[in-house]
């Protein structure tokens, strides 16, 4: 696995917070440092190499409008399975849905999910907020960051992937 020095210090970071979520939540220390450790694998990959699975490895090709921020866990996923040999689904699963979220979430998805805004060297507004609220009620924690992170991007002016949208309706929007 090759990576800047950076992201080898995010990845350790999010393995640690991981670890101590999965202890909190009973939920196994292995496959929380496994996922943690292989969460952003692919996310030092090219365009060209993302396509490449996406066209020929049975994606859906809407994915193409897309790029490496919802790549690099969606499709990253398949990397991690194919080159490092991880064929635990839930491991997987927790490595696709890492960025976007998704309405249902296994405990070790929501571990990854809210380790990785956490993770001790991740300093925006509302961090603390969410460590705190991590160690309350991971559930909480899932709501907050969603919350946090729609806001950030609508305020980039970016475009939001669907999962991104369907995350926040279940964990954060009121039914009227
Ligand atoms: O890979 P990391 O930097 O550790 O964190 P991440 O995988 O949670 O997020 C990667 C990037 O993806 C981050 O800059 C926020 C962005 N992102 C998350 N949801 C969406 C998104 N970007 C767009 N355009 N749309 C989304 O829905
Ligand atoms: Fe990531
Ligand atoms: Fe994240
Ligand atoms: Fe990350």
């Amino acid at each position: 696995m090759q990576m800047s020095e950076a992201r080898f210090e995010h990845v350790l970071g999010v393995e640690q917070s991981a670890i101590a979520l999965a202890k909190r939540y009973g939920c196994s220390v292995e496959k929380a440092s496994i996922a943690a450790l292989t969460h952003d694998y692919a996310k030092e990959r090219s365009a060209d190499e993302f396509r490449f699975i996406i066209e020929n490895k049975g994606f859906d090709l809407n994915l193409l409008r897309w790029g490496n921020a919802i790549w690099h866990g969606l499709v990253g996923a398949y990397f991690v399975e194919h080159e490092l040999g991880i064929t635990d689904h839930d491991i997987l699963e927790a490595i696709r849905l890492h960025t976007t979220g998704a309405p249902q979430m296994s405990l070790l998805s929501k571990i990854i999910y809210v380790a990785d805004y956490i993770e001790p060297g991740r300093d925006f507004p509302g961090v603390e907020e969410a460590r705190r609220l991590a160690v309350l009620d991971l559930n909480q924690a899932v709501a907050f960051e969603t919350k946090q992170t729609l806001q950030y991007l609508i305020g980039k002016n970016v475009p939001i992937y669907p999962k991104t949208i369907e995350t926040y309706n279940q964990w954060v929007a009121k039914h009227s």
